[in-house]
């Protein structure tokens, strides 16, 4: 990775170093307009805008936005396909979609201003962790409906980095491909990038002896112990890079190389945490549910979008020079919170105490069901080759002893089955953790 000195168009240090005041100037002027272009073009937000009495012209600080009502999945939804769209459907070139369990799918759409502005987001976060343009960047997120592929693809082109569009799976084939075009910087799920290890080591290919150097990883919650394995396996920095296709996909927020918090692309998105239960908004260091209001786009702009993604924003100076607020890596979503016998847990909680015990795989599945009437959770968790050939007393004693380490972690009582390595479902995508039995059983 070398130093380019010629000042591209995705190249604006003066924002992202600003002084916060010059930070909240443009993100005053930028959700002006932004509200002024959803009032003037969708009867949808012109009637939360009136209902609300926020009048956009007299907006003086950009916290004055908790007046307005939150958007929410089911706002979206109830307006399948195209009914938030804020221009013509003539002036959208690109449809986005999220899957989404149960009934329709969450529609997003990009002018062509709309994904200029994306790709240099995300450009801009690379370019800062010195990605150049004669790195070789894999894109191994799928392309598709999903926002992970396309948006690496274009901003890796915006800087000029010669981009492999690959996709997801073929993992043999990604690693060859890795191989010989010595790929440099890897854009894919951490859950599929450990997979990629595993595959490595079977097909005998040394990571140690290819270029890998930086990973973007996410759309998927991950921790800390697992950063360090991947890091460890495929000998490269992994950095966290979060975002959501409501919002724009990839770009909205990624790690620098310090990797303490994901720096927000402010000058374009409006963050806030908010108590999910009361819907109040949090002062700064607060957990909370992430909302955020975008700023530049013209397509489908999001006013106050309740993503359910846990976490919390601070100020921070960071080494990096970068003056953008942080947030903390997502822990989880509210959805996904389980609540086993009135204890919350998150799936990350647990992957965080399994990823810590030595002999233990990367790979869980946390299997819910009902035993007379009452939850019941076990996580299924594999261990390491050669060690499930072992006495099975000790294999007991071993599930008994992680056991304890999630109740005094945790505070519940969670069953571990122990399972033999490779017999639990890999992902080339994003991971499934959870399997949620309970309709099945009684
Ligand atoms: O996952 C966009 C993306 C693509 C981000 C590639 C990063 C890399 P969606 O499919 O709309 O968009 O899913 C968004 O995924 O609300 C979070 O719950 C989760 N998510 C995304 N990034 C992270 C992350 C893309 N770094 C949903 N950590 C979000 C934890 C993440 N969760």
């Amino acid at each position: 990775m070398a130093t380019d000195s010629k000042k591209e168009m995705f190249r604006d240090p003066e924002i992202s170093t600003a002084s916060r005041d010059e930070i909240h100037s443009i993100q005053l002027k930028n959700l002006k307009n932004t509200l002024k272009h959803c009032y003037d073009k969708n009867e949808f937000y012109k009637k939360r805008i009136d209902e609300s009495g926020l009048n956009p012209d007299k907006i003086t600080d950009v916290s004055q936005i908790s007046k307005l009502p939150f958007t929410s999945k089911d706002d979206l939804r109830d307006n399948y396909p195209f009914g938030l769209f804020c221009t013509q459907l003539s002036q959208v070139v690109r449809i986005h979609a999220s899957s989404g369990t149960t009934g329709n799918p969450t529609v997003v759409g990009y002018t062509s201003e709309d994904l200029d502005v994306w790709a240099a987001c995300l450009a801009r976060i690379m370019y800062d962790t010195g990605v150049r343009k004669e790195d070789i960047v894999q894109v191994s997120h799928t392309f598709g409906l999903f926002t992970g592929g396309f948006g690496f693809q274009y901003a890796a082109e915006k800087l000029g980095a010669l981009v492999v569009p690959i996709s997801g799976g073929n993992t043999e084939r990604q690693l060859k491909i890795m191989a010989d075009f010595k790929t440099t910087v890897l854009a894919n799920t951490p859950s599929y990038t450990l997979y990629m290890a595993e595959v490595a080591e079977k097909e005998g290919v040394d990571f140690s002896k290819l270029h890998l150097k930086l990973g973007f990883l996410g759309a998927e919650p991950w921790t800390e112990p697992m950063r360090s394995e991947i890091e460890k396996r495929l000998h490269m920095k992994a950095l966290n890079s979060y975002g959501l296709s409501e919002v724009i996909g990839p770009g909205v927020s990624c790690e620098c190389l310090v990797q303490d918090g994901l720096h927000i692309n402010e000058d374009h998105f409006l963050a806030e945490i908010i108590d999910p239960d009361t819907d109040k908004v949090l002062p700064y260091g607060n957990k909370g549910e992430l909302v955020f209001t975008s700023l530049t786009k013209k397509a489908f702009p999001v006013i106050r979008y309740r993503t359910k993604d846990i976490s919390f924003i601070y100020e921070d100076k960071c080494a990096c020079g970068k003056t953008f607020l942080k947030m903390a890596k997502p822990m989880g979503r509210t959805d996904d919170m389980l609540i086993i016998k009135g204890v919350n847990v998150f799936p990350s909680q647990i992957e965080e105490v399994l990823m810590k015990v030595k002999d233990l795989e990367p790979h869980y599945l946390i299997v819910l069901t009902k035993e007379n009437f009452m939850d019941k959770i076990e996580v299924w968790v594999e261990v390491s080759e050669g060690i499930f050939h072992e006495k099975l007393m000790d294999l007991e004693f071993f599930e008994k002893s992680i056991e304890d380490k999630l109740y005094s972690a945790i505070g519940l009582h969670i069953k571990v089955s122990l399972k033999e390595p490779k017999t639990i479902a890999r992902s080339e995508g994003k991971a499934r953790r959870v399997w949620d039995r309970r309709q099945e059983s009684n």
